[in-house]
């Protein structure tokens, strides 16, 4: 296999030089275990840890390597294995909050250059849930492009296509169906060597989508839940897959819960309509909720604004500034941690 086969570039090949010079061989984390990664290098499969020097010196779980990163390493490929000793800079991120309370981020998958974004055209389609999702794609560094699945169980595709058209302005839709085999071809231009990760809810059809791209049933697919169209959360684990036509596609758990991570400039870039439309209120700090000459209120009254479409951009702000202030509070937990670190090894070499 062709290293470029698995989105190798020149820009990463010169970040990559040095390394080289130094004896060592490049690889692509394609699966995440507890503690061990699997590589694809050109060599083939490796199974890898990080090196000692690299867990010292990790501070957060950014640090660690994440499914798609390009990874510097000794191999010992008799052994089929390998050891980590650096990530490469990453091009781009995808990231959410981990579910539950805590405030950390996790990687869902990195130097991704489009983000396929699946949306079952059944009763589990929701456009405030694409909002989100278009959010954290403008954020992570790659291309947002929509996917509307399934479309042989949608009656009005064309409805569908406009509601979608009315929150992701500039954004592809592909409409497609596995099922019927309509719209798949479009989706072959996305790849040339190029990652393209599949991003959505439980049941969407990303795996049945990248069994359809791989051309072989790799991919365990089972069957939605009948009374509301939900998903199974059938795959478990992100894992990067190699076409036989060169590309990767990284198939994606259908996420529970959709929590964001830092969103600031993005959220300008999802909601420029609303923005816009709030340059004309009276009030330079204009809340929205009541003052006079509000044209966030007039364009709701009027209907140039979806109210709904009003109230998940405030749900958003409102998420994101409080994802802020504990986001504050543990970076100071963590700069005494490293300083800790520090002191300890400082101590250990007297
Ligand atoms: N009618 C129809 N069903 C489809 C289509 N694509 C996928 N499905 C079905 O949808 C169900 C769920 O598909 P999966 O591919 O497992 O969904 P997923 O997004 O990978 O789900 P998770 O792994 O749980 O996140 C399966 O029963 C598929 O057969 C399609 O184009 N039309
Ligand atoms: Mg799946
Ligand atoms: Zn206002």
């Amino acid at each position: 296999m062709h290293i470029e086969q698995l989105g190798w570039n020149q820009q990463l090949s010169e970040v990559f030089t040095p390394y080289k010079e130094q004896g060592f061989s490049i690889g692509r984390v394609s699966l995440e275990h507890k503690r061990m990664y699997r590589v694809l290098t050109e060599k083939g499969e490796l199974l890898a840890e990080i090196s000692g020097k690299f867990r010292f010196e990790s501070n957060s779980r950014e640090d660690y390597p994440a499914v798609g990163d390009w990874v510097v390493l000794s191999t010992r490929e008799e052994e089929g294995k390998a050891t980590i000793h650096h990530v490469l800079p990453r091009f781009s991120k995808f990231s959410r909050k981990v579910a539950g309370n805590q405030t950390e981020e996790q990687i869902v998958a990195t130097n991704v250059n489009t983000v396929f974004l699946v949306n079952a055209l059944n009763n589990d389609f929701n456009v405030r849930r694409l909002e989100r999702y278009l959010l954290m794609s403008w954020e992570s560094g790659a291309n947002p492009v929509i996917i509307l699945s399934k479309a042989d169980l949608c009656e009005d595709v064309e409805k569908r296509v406009k509601e979608v058209e009315s929150v992701a302005l500039g954004v592809p839709i592909h409409v497609v169906s596995v099922k019927e085999q309509t719209g798949l071809d479009a989706l072959q231009a996305y790849f040339h060597n190029e990652t393209v990760a599949l991003l959505g809810s439980s049941g969407a059809g990303k795996s049945t989508l990248t069994n359809q791209l791989l051309g072989l049933e790799k991919q365990v697919v089972q069957e939605i839940r009948t009374d509301d169209d939900k998903g199974k959360h059938t795959t478990t684990h992100r894992e990067l897959i190699v076409l036989p036509t060169g590309g990767v596609i990284i198939d994606t758990p259908g996420m529970r819960e959709l929590q964001l991570w830092e969103a600031d400039s993005s959220m300008s870039h999802s909601f420029q309509d609303i923005e816009e439309i709030a340059q004309h209120c009276r009030f330079r700090d204009c809340s929205h909720s009541g003052e006079p000459g509000c044209a966030i209120q007039t364009a709701i009254e009027s209907g140039e604004l979806d109210e709904k479409r009003y109230q998940s951009y405030v749900k958003l702000q409102k998420e994101l500034a409080y994802l802020e202030r504990k986001t504050e509070i543990r970076a100071q937990l963590a700069e005494k941690e490293k300083w800790k670190k520090i002191t300890k090894s400082v101590r250990h070499r007297r």
